[in-house]
């Protein structure tokens, strides 16, 4: 027999089938669930190597699978699980096969929290703290510079991480109860990327994601923060103290380096790929336009933010249903009580809807603030839910931020404008379904520290703290404001809370530790949300007016026949505010007192109400 020549043994070899490659599994999202959950079958997605032609060999005890379906790289197979609402808690696993052999995906069937007190949603009653969780107090020294994340923190870089972490929240919970507020919200504890974001840099530089809104694993916390079981202790250590957790969600878009940009699960999970997609052109007013058409909306829905941060795209079902089920699981693993949602106008409004429903279907009191960073009441009331607009659709977000008020109480109280345009803005309330759901704010992580503004002062600070927590809505308080704290522009407003880091020469978590004007605001801002706790008509009182001037204001907020009258004076002399007690419901002979300057008290009379107040001052006159 003649030896086979070269070029045939060539042939042979191309003819032959290649050995498939056995398959692998990396990752499985989500890596748990619920028997008897809303969502069921829940389904899977999980990312490995080789999963071409995959099967569901086994599934484990009280899961029955669907059909797979695998992306064309053979990275992604989705499956929907089923899960018998009688199954046992434990961990399963789901045996994948192709013909190159099998792989195992681990999957967990956890018992669900029990409801009470938890997933219990926030309303005006309550008083939200916003901190970063980077920059807020450190508790764990072991992961300020993690094995995984070396070399990203620098206490003196503004854009480098600088150590806060969740035992640090734990560890100043009570500091927080005792201030006064009932819930907290943190900036994303999503896991973000392990080394410095160069296709984000300043002045030529890399910087680090410590602001936690590039995420590149939406199913885990970041190393540097914690880890699940540190969540679920911040949750229920929160809890104990009747204080709420907001978690700050992100579904507009990942991180510039999560691994799905470089292989998507599928051939749309994207609005466009790295090379080649749309640049936000931040234009939301054309999504409220009744005039406007979908290609006018197109770059403002599924353009990428900073031309950087991959655009999910929610129109692909696999991300929506991915999104929702995220959302969900996180509330079931921690037991939290309510979402911040990030950016929200770029995302279609049928999205939210659908999110919404599914929310609100597993748990009911949960509730959802959405961020619309305009000063339009009309763009941000359009995103309110409980009823359809002319686009057709309920977004069913429950409340979105007062930007528009904010913008007002800003240039009223720290920039010596005219309090008549913070009562012009409240004006417009009729715009909202509900105006009193709305969050309001003199400062958060995306705007400069109101003691940064020009003219701003400790005593206009705390005028504008009056006005937050007496006036409708839910306030928030942006960590480190209660101090008086100064800074500028993104990283500067995000300066750490002085005595979060055991180095640090003082603590501002004590009263021996703040400087008089830092203690002047804090005193104030702590008397008011006490105040507010145990004085109903400062939470859910109809708002009245009773005088507006350019420089004085007073209104009162009525209920169930008491009312509080709220006055300020941001001039530089006297003012003799004459009011008439009447739509305050407040007859002769009622004495009233200032809750927050002890020994000033006025009565009704001739059914006026004479309240003299000093200059540059606020004041809450309430029934003894
Ligand atoms: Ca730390
Ligand atoms: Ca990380
Ligand atoms: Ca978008």
């Amino acid at each position: 027999m003649p030896r086979p020549t070269a070029a045939l043994v060539l042939a042979l070899a191309l003819a032959a089938p290649a050995a498939a490659a056995p398959p692998s599994v990396l990752k499985v999202e989500p890596p748990s669930w619920w028997p008897g959950h809303s969502i069921d079958p829940v389904r899977l997605m999980v990312r490995g190597t080789g999963l071409h032609g995959a099967e569901v060999a086994s599934a484990g005890v009280g899961l029955r699978t669907g059909p797979v379906k695998v992306n064309a790289a053979g990275t992604y197979l989705f499956v929907d699980v089923a899960i018998d609402p009688k199954a046992a808690p434990g961990p399963r696993t789901v045996t994948l096969r192709t013909a190159g052999g099998t792989a195992e995906a681990p999957f967990e069937l956890l018992a669900p929290l029990p409801r009470e007190g938890r997933f219990q949603g926030f309303s005006a009653d309550d008083a939200i703290y916003l901190l970063m969780p980077d920059r807020f107090a450190n508790g764990e020294a072991s992961n300020d510079d993690p094995a995984r994340s070396p070399g990203l923190l620098d206490r003196a870089k503004g854009r480098y991480y600088h150590g806060g972490d969740l035992r640090g929240v734990i560890e100043r919970l009570p500091y927080l109860e005792d201030l006064g507020v009932t819930a907290i919200w943190l900036n994303p504890w999503y896991d973000n990327v392990d080394h410095l974001n160069e296709r984000e840099t300043y002045d030529g530089k890399a910087i680090t994601d410590y602001h936690g809104y590039g995420a590149v694993d939406f199913y885990a916390v970041d190393e540097r923060l914690g880890d699940l079981a540190t969540l679920r202790e911040m949750v229920d250590a929160a809890h104990a103290l009747g204080i709420k957790v907001i978690q700050d969600q992100v579904a507009n878009h990942s991180g510039p380096y999560h691994p799905w940009v470089k292989d998507p699960p599928t051939a749309t999970w994207y609005n466009g790929t790295a090379d080649k997609h749309l640049a936000n052109t931040w234009q939301t007013w054309t999504l409220q336009d009744p005039h406007s058409t979908p290609e006018m909306q197109r770059p403002t829905l599924e353009g990428w933010f900073l031309d950087i941060l991959p655009d999910l795209n929610q129109d692909d079902p696999e991300v929506a249903r991915y999104t929702i089920q995220n959302t969900l699981w996180w509330a079931g693993v921690s037991g939290l009580d309510g979402i911040r949602q990030d950016t929200l106008p770029y995302v279609h409004r049928r999205f939210w809807k659908e999110w919404m429903a599914a929310i609100k279907k597993e748990y009911p009191g949960l509730t959802v603030v959405g961020e619309l960073l305009d000063g339009d009441p009309a763009l941000v009331s359009f995103y309110q839910g409980g009823e359809a607009r002319f686009d057709g659709v309920d977004s069913g977000v429950d409340t979105l931020f007062d930007f528009p008020l904010f913008y007002a109480l800003r240039e009223a109280f720290a920039r010596g404008g005219s309090l008549r345009e913070v009562a012009k803005a409240l004006a417009r309330d009729h715009l909202y379904r509900d105006a009193s759901a709305l969050v309001t704010l003199v400062g958060l992580h995306d705007v400069p520290r109101f003691m940064s503004e020009p003219g701003a002062s400790a005593a206009g600070l705390r005028a504008a703290f009056t006005f937050l927590l007496t006036a409708r809505g839910t306030p928030l308080v942006y960590y480190g404001d209660e101090i008086a704290m100064p800074g500028g522009a993104d990283p500067d407003n995000r300066r750490d809370f002085p005595g979060g880091w055991r180095e640090d020469a003082r603590s501002a978590f004590t009263a021996a530790g703040r400087t008089p004007e830092e203690q002047s605001v804090h005193s104030h801002v702590r008397a008011l949300l006490h105040l507010r706790q145990r004085t109903p008509a400062l939470r859910r009182g109809r708002m009245v007016n009773l005088h507006v001037a350019d420089e004085t204001w007073a209104y009162a907020r009525v209920l169930d026949g008491t009312a509080a009258v709220i006055a300020f004076n941001t001039g530089a002399a006297n003012a003799t505010l004459d009011l008439p007690a009447g739509p305050a419901g407040l007859s002769d002979g009622t004495p009233l007192e200032d809750a927050l300057r002890s020994g000033a008290r006025a009565e009704v009379a001739g059914g006026r109400l004479l309240l003299v107040m000093p200059p540059g001052s606020s004041a809450v006159f309430a029934h003894p």
